[in-house]
C-alpha cells in the first residue's frame, strides 16, 4: 500500500514538471530555398522521401498535355512506359518505371556532386524533368505501342530549353524491352539512322518467324525478342550497331549469328570482360559506333541475376553492378541521341536490381549531358 501511494506522489510531481517545451535542433534538409521564419516550422522543404515519387526528386512536367496548353520547357525527359505484354517470360515490367523511381529517390539533385569527376550532372547546362508515364493499355500491344510512338513524338517534339539544342533527348523507363521500338522510331524523325549499343544478355535481333515457335501471327511476331529486328527491317538502325554483354543461348546455332549480322550488330560477349577488361569492353564500344549518333539501351538483364534479380529473363554469368557503370561511364564522348533503361519487377526487400536501374540512368544522364547534340 505504502509503495503504491509512492508511485503515485512521484508521478505526479513527474507530471508537473512535463510541461515544458521540447527543443529541436535547426530544420534543414533537401532545401532548395531554405526559407525559414524564425518560431515556425518550416514545411516548405524536407527529406528526399516525401510527395510524389519522380526519377531523383526532379520537377514533374506533364509534357504530354493536350494542343494549347502552357508546358514548361526541358532538355532532357524521362518518360516510363509501363509495358510488359510483349515478353516470352516473366511480365510484370509494367512496374519497372515506378520501381526506378523508387530506386532513385535517395538521388537528390543538390546533393548529387560525383565522387569520380566532381560534376553534378542536375546542375549543368541541361534541364532535366520527370514526365510521368505514356498512358499505355495493358489489353492490345498493337495499341499500347502506337500510344508510345505517340507519346514520344509528342515529347521529342516539344521546343528544347536551351536555344542552342532545340530537340529534347529521352531518357525512356521501360517497360518491356519492346518498348525500345517507339523510341527509334521517334528518333530516326529527328536524327536519323542511330548506332545502337545494346546492353542485354539476349540478342533481341531475333525473326518474328523464328522465336518462341515463331510465325504465329503478325501481332504474336512484334515482341521483346524481335524489336531490334524490327528497327533494321524499318531502316531505323545503322550496321555500326553492337550488343554488349551476351551470353543467353540461341534458338538457331548460325541462323541467329547470321541475322544479327544483317540487322547491323556486332556482339561483345559477357565473359570476354575477363580477357580484355572494362577498358577493352569501352574501347571496343567505342571503335564500332564511331561519330554516329547512338541510341543506348540497357536491359538490366546484363548484369548478372545476383546484381539485378528482379528481370524476366535472368541468365547467370553477367557483369556486376560496377563494371557496367564503369563501361557506360567510359562511353563517355558519344552522341548519344536517347537512351532507355528496361526493368524489372520481382525486387527482393533490398532493392537491388532498381537501385542499379537508378544509378544506370543516372550515367546515361551524364552522357547526354557532356556532349549536347543537336539535330542531325
Ligand atoms: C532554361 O532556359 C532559361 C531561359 O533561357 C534559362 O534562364 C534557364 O537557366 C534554363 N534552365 C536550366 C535548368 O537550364
Ligand atoms: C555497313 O554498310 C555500308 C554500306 O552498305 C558498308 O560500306 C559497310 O562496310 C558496312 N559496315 C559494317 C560494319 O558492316
Ligand atoms: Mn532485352
Amino acid at each position: 500500500m505504502g509503495v503504491l501511494y509512492l508511485i503515485l506522489i512521484l508521478l505526479h510531481l513527474h507530471l508537473l514538471g512535463a510541461a515544458r517545451d521540447i527543443t529541436f535542433p535547426p530544420v534543414s534538409g533537401y532545401a532548395q530555398q531554405p526559407v525559414f521564419d524564425q518560431g515556425e516550422i518550416d514545411v516548405s522543404t524536407g527529406s528526399a522521401f516525401l510527395g510524389l515519387t519522380t526519377y531523383a526528386n526532379l520537377p514533374y512536367v506533364h509534357c504530354l498535355a493536350g494542343k494549347g496548353e502552357e508546358v514548361e520547357k526541358y532538355d532532357i525527359a524521362i518518360l516510363g512506359a509501363p509495358f510488359d505484354t510483349g515478353v516470352t517470360a516473366r511480365p510484370g515490367a509494367r512496374f519497372g518505371p515506378r520501381g526506378i523511381r523508387q530506386g532513385s529517390q535517395r538521388i537528390v539533385p543538390e546533393d548529387a556532386w560525383n565522387i569520380y569527376t566532381g560534376d553534378n550532372v542536375f546542375f549543368d547546362w541541361a534541364k532535366i524533368v520527370d514526365c510521368g508515364d505514356a498512358p499505355l493499355t495493358f489489353l492490345d500491344n498493337t495499341v499500347a505501342l502506337k500510344q508510345l510512338d505517340a507519346s514520344h513524338k509528342i515529347v521529342s517534339g516539344r521546343p528544347g530549353n536551351s536555344s542552342d539544342y532545340p530537340t529534347p533527348r529521352i531518357i525512356t523507363l521501360g517497360g518491356d524491352h519492346t518498348t525500345t521500338l517507339s523510341a527509334l522510331r521517334s528518333i530516326y524523325t529527328h536524327f536519323g539512322e542511330v548506332s545502337v549499343i545494346h546492353f542485354d544478355s539476349h540478342l533481341d535481333t531475333w525473326d518474328p518467324k523464328v522465336l518462341a515457335g515463331g510465325g504465329i501471327s503478325h501481332y504474336a511476331g512484334v515482341n521483346h525478342g524481335t524489336f531490334l529486328h524490327i528497327a533494321h527491317e524499318e531502316g531505323l538502325i545503322r550496321n555500326t550497331s553492337v550488343h554488349a554483354g551476351i551470353r543467353a543461348p540461341m534458338v538457331r546455332p548460325r541462323g541467329d549469328l547470321k541475322n544479327d549480322v544483317r540487322c547491323g550488330f556486332d556482339i561483345v560477349k559477357a565473359r570476354e570482360i575477363d580477357r580484355v577488361g572494362v577498358n577493352g569492353i569501352i574501347q571496343k564500344l567505342k571503335k564500332r559506333v564511331g561519330e554516329s549518333p547512338v541510341y543506348i539501351s540497357v536491359d538490366i538483364d546484363v548484369l548478372d541475376p545476383a546484381f539485378a534479380p528482379a528481370t524476366g529473363t535472368a541468365e547467370v554469368g553477367g557483369w556486376s553492378t560496377r563494371e557496367l557503370l564503369s563501361i557506360l561511364d567510359g562511353l563517355s564522348g558519344l552522341r548519344v541521341v536517347g537512351a532507355d533503361v528496361v526493368a524489372p519487377v520481382y525486387d527482393n526487400v533490398g532493392e537491388t536490381t532498381v537501385l542499379a536501374a537508378a544509378e544506370v540512368v543516372q550515367s546515361l544522364l551524364v552522357l547526354m549531358v557532356e556532349t549536347p547534340v543537336a539535330k542531325r
